[in-house]
């Protein structure tokens, strides 16, 4: 299935030479690449896109949904940008860059819920998947975006219910341009995602953080016990705030002190 020319054009604009990959059906776009790479010299700057995904995944072994030719399902491959101590720190510009597209070019109002999630409405449109290969030294960004889909039609256990493009904007949407717009955007906030340049990032973050503001529960490193339930007693609240300079969500404890997210801790607004 050849890519469409109005995707490949858009990637006329990056500086770096995209190879664009898409595909009938997979397992995870995520899994290829890695299989594919995990063993290479080198990498390619390469965007692989499934039309059909049959086990999607998110974090912590949980699934991601997707409607086979209605929505995005596509993972990129690239040489890392950023240490490798540093590397979960992409998946803020990443959520960021299709928060700000999603805004700017589709007139909806996302945010992004900390740290991998795109909300419009406060229902899930988007989830971002990153991961590691040291050898070659490289990351895999793997995003699904519910574009023109049913928000009924999404097999979701809700947690945070789904929403889709075509929800939100009673509009169908190319696929081909909004991955593209996507791409571009993320790129040129990369960058950003070094130490020196963080803090930028921390602020654009904040300017659309879904937290912020939010009287919410946390139940530290509950994340991998989350669906089987979370034991009430062991959380406690504050008010959200903001990213601090190396992009962790800083919580107003109600006791007076400021608690720093861990990436395994569940966060529930209240
Ligand atoms: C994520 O994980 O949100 C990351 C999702 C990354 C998916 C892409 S698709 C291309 C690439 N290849 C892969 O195999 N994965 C990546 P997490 O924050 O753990 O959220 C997972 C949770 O989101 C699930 O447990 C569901 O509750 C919910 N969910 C699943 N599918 C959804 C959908 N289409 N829309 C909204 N929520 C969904």
């Amino acid at each position: 299935m050849p890519p469409s020319d109005e995707l490949k054009n858009s990637l006329l604009n990056s500086p770096n030479k995209w190879v664009v990959e898409r595909i009938d059906c997979i397992d995870s776009t995520n899994s290829e690449l890695a299989r594919r790479f995990s063993c290479s010299d080198t990498v390619p700057y390469l965007l692989l896109w499934a039309e059909e995904q049959v086990s999607g995944r998110g974090r912590l072994q949980r699934k991601w949904f997707s409607c086979p030719g209605m929505d995005i399902t596509a993972s990129v491959i690239f040489p890392s940008p950023v240490e490798r101590s540093c590397v979960h720190k992409l998946v803020l510009p990443a959520g960021l860059a299709l928060t700000n597209i999603l805004r700017d070019t589709y007139g909806l109002n996302a945010l992004v819920r900390w740290p991998n999630d795109v909300l419009v409405g406060g229902k899930k449109i988007a989830g971002i998947l990153c991961s590691y290969l040291a050898a070659p030294d490289a990351v895999i960004c793997g995003i699904g975006i519910n574009v023109n889909s049913n928000s009924d039609d999404l097999a979701v256990d809700t947690f945070t219910p789904g929403t889709t493009v075509f929800a939100e904007s009673g509009k169908e949407t190319s696929r081909h341009r909004l991955l593209g717009l996507w791409l571009l955007e993320f790129e040129n906030l990369w960058r950003l995602a070094k130490d020196e340049n963080f803090e930028i990032l921390s602020d654009k973050f904040n300017s659309v953080n879904f937290y912020k503001g939010m009287r919410v529960k946390i139940f530290p490193d509950a994340a991998s016990t989350r669906d089987r339930g979370i034991v009430e007693k062991s959380g406690f609240t504050g008010i959200a705030g903001n990213l601090n300079s190396v992009g962790t969500l800083i919580i107003n404890l109600d006791n007076g002190a400021l608690y720093a997210v861990k990436i395994d801790d569940v966060i529930i607004p209240i």
